[in-house]
Order: C-alpha cells, then structure tokens, then sequence
C-alpha cells in the first residue's frame, strides 16, 4: 500500500514535471515567434479608446505617510482617466496580437520615476528584452515590489535620488506597486511584438509601420480589461480602429 502510494506521488511529480517544462517551453515559444524584418510600404493603425457614458469622477488616494514629500492633499487615482471633451481613456494600450513579423523591436531602456509619491508615467508599455531604469526623485524612501507571474519578480527599497534597473523578458502585464506608500501603483505591459502604444491625454494611439495585412488588436486597460478586434491594414494607407469601453 506505502509502496504503490509513493509511485502515485513519484508519477505525478512526474506528470507535474513534464507539463511544467512544457508550459516553459510554450512560452518561450511564443516569446521568440516575432520575426524581425525589412517592412516595406507598411501602413499605419489609429484610433481612439473612448468610455462610453458620464466621464468618472477619480477615485481618491488618500495620503497617510510622509506628507512632507508626498503632499498633505490627497491624490487622484489614475486607474481610469476619461477626457471630459473626447471621452477618450488615457493609458490604454493597444496591440497587435497575433502578428509574425515586421518592423524591429525597440528595445531601448525606458524610465519609470516615483515622483511626489506617484508613479510617472502610470502605465509604461515595452517589448520584451527591455529594461526599465525604476527611478526615485523624491527625498524619502519608495519600494518597488513587482507582480510578476512569467518575469522575475522583485520587492526591493530604493532611496531618494536612487534607481534599480530591471529587464522584462517575458510578455505579459506586470503591476508594480510601491509597499512603504499604498496608494502607489503602476504598469509595465510587455509586449512579444514592437505593435503597440499607449493611449494619450485625449484617447488617442498611433502604430506605424505596420505590413500590409489583416490582424488581431487589442485594447487593455486596468480597470475595464481587454477588447478585441480586427483590423486589415493596406500598403502606405491609414486605417482607424476605435475601441469603446462601456462601464461596468
Ligand atoms: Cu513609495
């Protein structure tokens, strides 16, 4: 009976192992799958993400630490900006998703600051292979402490003036946060293809040099999730993808 219980528990670890390497190896699978290449006559993608309904009111943060530096008024949570004249939603990003090759990818460091106790700029969008420089320009102590499931993930202090740099090679969202002030979060979306941008103050994104074809786009944003679409995009021609986010 002992005997036959510990060869259950030897094949299931077994059995545990196997799709574990295997889930490893899909991964890297798809991390790898963008093909960098010369785009010729490519198009390009714009559009804006608009909230469809009364423009929301901010949720507050409120301040309890260090108000010195942080500010003894409360703050505004970023965690869903409409413009009260476009309706657009700020910090969306959108994405190509199931595209195979084309333009090459930047990968050149970006920074992401914790400034009068907030993160700047909230949501940061990167391809994967890039490291983001995660700056301190207060006077106090800040943490940053990522929550990350395909990344390494980090939970380190970092004092005024300092900076830890981090790389991202896995796509997929990773939500920092900054434990010694709770009101404190941001994004770092990493991306497997350079398809993407952030939406602006207004709503509004633009991708370039996209090759002339038909794709998945995807819109994200923390708080109301992800819309998809399709697109066909035609050789040195724009083509508008808009996206409407109704509240939930
Ligand atoms: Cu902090």
């Amino acid at each position: 009976m002992v005997k036959s219980l510990r060869y259950v528990a030897f094949v299931g670890s077994l059995v545990f192992g196997v799709m574990g390497t295997a889930v490893w190896v899909n991964q890297a699978a798809i991390a790898q799958a963008y093909k960098e290449i010369d785009v010729k006559d490519g198009g390009v993608i714009v559009g804006i993400v608009k909230f469809d309904g009364d423009v929301p009111t901010a949720k507050i943060l409120k301040v309890d630490k260090d108000e010195q530096t942080c500010g003894h008024e409360n703050k505004l949570s970023e965690e869903l900006v409409v413009n009260g004249e476009s309706k657009g939603i700020k910090n969306v990003v959108v994405s190509l998703v199931d595209i195979a090759s084309g333009k090459k990818a930047d990968t050149t460091t970006v920074a992401l600051d914790q400034k009068e106790c907030l993160f700047s700029p909230h949501v940061v969008a990167v391809s994967s292979g890039t490291s983001v420089d995660l700056l301190n320009s207060d006077n106090v102590m800040h943490n940053l402490h990522s929550w990350s499931i395909k990344n390494a993930g980090f939970n380190e202090g970092v004092s005024g003036g300092g900076k830890l740099t981090k790389k991202f090679d896995l796509p997929e969202v990773v939500k920092i946060t900054c434990d010694v002030h709770k009101w404190m979060s941001s994004f770092v979306v990493v991306k497997g293809n350079p398809y993407f941008a952030v939406t602006d103050e207004s709503g509004r994104f633009r991708i370039e040099n996209v090759p002339a074809g038909s794709y998945k786009i995807e819109a994200w944003q923390e708080k109301l999730g992800k819309k998809t679409g399709d697109v066909s995009v035609k050789p040195k021609e724009e083509t508008t993808v808009d996206f409407v986010y109704t509240k939930k």
